[in-house]
């Protein structure tokens, strides 16, 4: 299934990326322990090898020219990893500037969400957004390019603001705003698609609510009229 958002596609080769690399690197560690253990055991009537370490004495072995290729390149590996994925957290954590974003003011209270839009239109339980409309250019204006920037808050306690499909989650904290943001590529209805990710009293399991996602002119339509 490909995903509803560019972006969560890049939160997802960010996970892949990190879960190959871990596999690889753990992989070979086990596999040279194993063959190492097999390799160096102690055979029966043999007598300990010349150059067995003894207690106490420690002496030049192995290749220190090689050793230190090998660590300046793994170093720069761990280096250009943590740079690229600081780079494309800041992008995924920031909101685009986008004159034709929607922007969505998003209330958790005791128990449930609210949705407010930019012209005082309210929703509960359910977030109504444009799809991505690639016409609609900055330079364009009066259109609904589809990025949705979400300005979340709570009402009451701390919540967490979570849609899974599209990997996105913040905290929801009363007096302060978190922001999110979106573009999803695809006209459908998420049910339950929205949930609160931080335990916050007991109906924290009904904090539920549905994504909507509209061609522009439905949402359009809705926006300014519809019920
Ligand atoms: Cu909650």
């Amino acid at each position: 299934m490909p995903a509803l958002a560019p972006s969560a596609e890049q939160w997802q080769s960010l996970f892949t990326l990190y879960i190959i690399a871990a596999v690889i690197v753990g992989g070979a560690v086990f596999v040279m322990f194993f063959y190492f253990l097999a390799k160096y055991r102690r055979k029966p009537g043999t007598a300990e090898p010349k150059d067995a370490p003894r207690v106490g004495v420690m002496e030049d072995r192995g290749n220190p020219a090689l050793a230190a290729i090998l660590t300046a390149l793994l170093v720069s590996l761990f280096f250009g990893l943590t740079l690229n994925t600081f780079a494309l957290n800041a992008f995924l954590q920031n909101p685009p500037n986008d004159p034709n974003a929607l922007y969505v003011d998003v209330i958790g209270f005791q128990w449930g969400w609210r949705f407010v839009y930019p012209n005082a239109r309210e929703l509960v339980g359910e977030l109504r957004v444009p799809v991505l409309n690639s016409t609609c250019t900055p330079a364009v204006r009066g259109c609904w390019s589809g990025t949705v920037v979400l300005n979340i808050t709570s009402a009451d306690v701390f919540h967490s603001f979570g849609i899974a499909l599209l990997k996105i989650k913040r905290d929801a904290i009363p007096g302060r705003i978190n922001q999110a943001w979106f573009v999803a590529e695809k006209v459908d209805i998420y049910p339950e698609a929205i949930r609160c990710y931080e335990l916050c009293g007991t109906g924290h399991a009904l904090m539920i609510a549905d994504l909507l996602v509209l061609s522009a002119d439905n949402f359009h339509d809705w926006y300014l009229t519809g019920p």
